[in-house]
């Protein structure tokens, strides 16, 4: 029976599944390429990780691969429920916390290369994560989008490792309470910025005031297969910092505390990488925990075998 061994941890409440053996062999060149290779002929291997029944829509799998880049030291390439992802923010810090675990890395900085770029991640003393992502810039300001049936949504595109749709005006409460209402509004929002000029753009993140003191703001974050990010959202935070640097709300080296819809926080910090062009370099500080070592076991006769595909 084939079998492929993982660690599972959680940051802020959003779980990664780090696979350590088994995973799919995607040959060598640049991890871009390397990706592609994942998503046409292995995208079996990506549903049976992370999807039902094994997984959940929640879960984020993230593939240790040799790196590529000059000066890195490993290579990863993460996955959802749908499909990859250019870049994952609480993914990274729970590989460094995996990594950690597994008695691989001592506090220190690591050098990593993924599809969209090579980050830097440094594993601190007490456990916490800092994460050097690639550079961030807003795309567009203040874009009005027409959603049926609840008419002009206004917002920023901005990059941070993957697309983002940013919305500060929504009437919505971001409180767990209101998720279906909060999954159904992002959702349209999300059909709609797509079909009007944006379609990469695959996360949507609405920002409200936090209830708590010393808390910048709190976020909701829908994620492409429909899930909501339980963590702040690393890429999420990167492109907030990147429109909050552009319209001069936060400066160089502050911190900014940036709650998720369950009440776990990331601190967030830019650098300007090019003023010019309006691309900042975020880090982005949190901690995971890791929760579980597993070997996944593949039986051929089972007709779930490998996961059972959800296409929202
Ligand atoms: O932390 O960057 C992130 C992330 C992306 C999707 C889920 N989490």
């Amino acid at each position: 029976m084939k079998s492929i061994r993982v660690l599972d941890s959680h940051t802020g409440g959003e779980p990664t599944r780090l696979v350590l053996d088994g995973g799919p062999d995607l040959g060598t060149g640049p991890l871009a390429e390397r990706a592609a290779r994942f998503r046409t002929h292995f995208d079996a291997y990506r549903s049976a990780i992370v999807n039902e029944p094994r997984g959940s829509d929640t879960i984020v799998g993230a593939l240790l691969v040799p790196p590529d880049r000059a000066g890195c030291t490993l290579g990863v390439i993460f996955f959802n429920n749908v499909g990859l992802l250019g870049m994952c923010g609480h993914g990274t810090i729970g590989l460094m916390a995996s990594l950690a675990h597994l008695g691989r890395i001592q506090p220190g900085r690591v050098a990593i290369d993924t599809p969209v770029g090579a980050v830097s991640a440094e594993l601190h003393p007490d456990g916490a994560v800092s994460v050097d992502n690639v550079a961030a810039y807003r795309q567009a300001r203040g874009v009005a989008i027409d959603v049926p049936g609840h008419g002009t949504v206004r917002g920023d595109v901005a990059w941070g490792g993957n697309w983002f749709f940013l919305v500060e005006e929504h009437g919505l409460p971001l409180e767990l309470a209101a998720l279906e209402a909060l999954t159904d509004f992002t959702w349209r929002v999300r059909q709609a910025v797509n079909t009007q000029g944006y379609p990469a753009v695959d996360h949507v993140e609405l920002f409200a005031p936090s209830p708590r003191a010393g808390i910048a703001c709190r976020n909701f974050v829908l994620c492409p297969g429909k899930a909501y990010d339980r963590s702040p959202c690393g890429t999420g935070t990167s492109a907030k910092l990147a429109c909050l640097a552009a319209d001069g709300k936060l400066a160089e080296g502050a911190a900014w505390v940036q709650e998720s819809i369950i009440g776990s926080t990331f601190t967030g910090r830019y650098r300007w990488h090019d003023r010019t062009k309006g691309e900042i370099a975020p880090t982005v500080t949190g901690t995971a925990h890791v929760m579980a070592e597993a070997t996944l076991l593949f039986d051929a006769r089972d007709p779930f075998c490998w996961g059972i595909r959800t296409q929202p």
